[in-house]
């Protein structure tokens, strides 16, 4: 499923000649301490990815990232390739 959104609320700002993108996603399946972990992890080994932040409480993943090399949408389907499911961009 992919739920399209405005780039409206991303924070954009421009690092050298690359854009750096910030968004944070709402991501459900998470019930734990492991499994935000495992999102950090796994995002953060992505090509691009600066910064993550999961947190299962609140159902979200924050990622800071480079709109040249990576986008949300892949984010998101290497997110429901490891079991989680995605709501879009808060
Ligand atoms: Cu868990």
């Amino acid at each position: 499923m992919v739920i399209f959104k405005s780039n409206q609320s991303d924070e954009k700002t421009a690092i050298g000649d690359s854009m750096v993108t910030e968004s944070t996603l709402k991501v459900l399946g998470m019930t734990c301490d492991g499994c935000s972990s495992r999102i950090e992890k796994v995002l953060s080994k992505m090509e691009g990815i600066q910064e993550v932040k999961a947190s299962w409480e609140n159902d979200t993943v924050y990622v800071k990232f480079e709109e040249s090399k990576v986008s949300v949408n892949v984010i998101e389907e290497k997110l429901k390739g490891i079991g989680f499911t995605t709501e879009g961009i808060l």
